[in-house]
């Protein structure tokens, strides 16, 4: 049985739910949120916009940023956690009017299944995009692994782009370093898109930063010394990474952000952005994935 908003959240608790593992309430605005317990986190996520909202491993402090501002009403964006940017990435190329990073994260996904395993419990999601058909599959365990398959159900080859723009939880963002783009070309989207190389040292922040790395199929890792951890967001699919914090003036220009919330956060997204956009052939099939781990320093 398929899961549409049509269903309440009671409803779907009824039909998905597992008493102290999974279950489903109605969440601020009126959306259905999923919060997993296993034996190894605690997760949590709306069908509205597929988005994964919360991920914290047993004896970890929470992984991902969300927002104090963010709205929860349909039509907005969930401000944090991990957004599915899908099937274009920033604004569309023509029609201004078109929502940014696409309509997938402002779409209600119908709730294919749930499967569980060990101690890791996966969600299963579905969504249709003319003209892709996309499922995307959330499992919350030791680490929190998010799979996008899209399938083109058309007769002509469709290009899109896609991202799981996963907002990670830092304590100082000017105390951070990335690794694993060294020698990588990017984008430089505060420097008129300028194409760079990212030199032999991590990347930190010391003012609004936003790259799209490009043709690089590398793992990244954040090295956080003020909660003296490290996450690795490891990929496939994906030919594009996107580093991203708005610093002081853009979160303030941002409402649904906090002025200071630019500290707390930094964005390591797994994507196929502008160059690396993905031509899909008739009945092609695309998958892209992410996975976010921890450890400690
Ligand atoms: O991923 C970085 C980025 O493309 C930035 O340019 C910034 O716009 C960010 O996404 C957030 O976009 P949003 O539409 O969610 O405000």
């Amino acid at each position: 049985m398929r899961y549409h908003q049509a269903m309440d959240a009671q409803e779907v608790d009824k039909r998905f739910g597992v008493p102290g593992v999974l279950t489903f309430e109605s969440g601020p605005g009126g959306l259905t949120r999923a919060s997993v317990t296993t034996a190894s986190c605690s997760g949590q996520m709306y069908l509205y916009g597929a988005h994964v909202t919360g991920f914290q491993p047993v004896g970890h402090k929470p992984v991902l940023f969300v927002s104090d501002a963010t709205m929860y009403q349909r039509g907005k964006a969930i401000r944090g956690g991990v957004p599915v940017c899908f099937p274009w990435f920033g604004p569309h190329p023509s029609d201004k009017a078109a929502p940014s990073h696409g309509p997938a994260r402002i779409t209600d996904w119908e709730l294919a299944g749930v499967d569980r395993e060990e101690d890791a419990l996966s969600l299963n999601l579905s969504a249709a995009f003319d003209p892709y058909q996309v499922d995307y599959r959330v499992t919350f365990g030791h680490e929190l692994s998010m799979a996008l398959a899209v399938r083109n159900t058309s007769e002509s080859t469709a290009t899109f782009e896609s991202a799981l723009h996963t907002y990670l939880a830092v304590g100082d963002a000017r105390q951070v370093g990335i690794t694993g783009l060294s020698g990588v070309e990017y984008l430089d989207k505060v420097d008129g898109t300028k194409r760079k190389t990212q030199p032999d040292q991590p990347i930190t922040f010391t003012g609004e930063t936003d790259r799209v790395y490009v043709d690089t199929g590398s793992a990244c890792v954040l090295t956080d010394p003020v909660i003296g951890r490290q996450i690795t967001v490891d990929k496939s699919g994906s030919r594009s990474t996107v580093i991203w914090n708005p610093w002081v003036d853009k979160a303030a220009a941002m409402g649904d952000f906090g002025n200071e919330e630019w500290l707390e956060m930094a964005c390591i997204e797994t994507a196929n952005a502008g160059p690396n956009a993905v031509a899909l052939a008739p009945g092609g099939v695309h998958e892209m994935s992410a996975t976010v781990t921890l450890r400690d320093l």
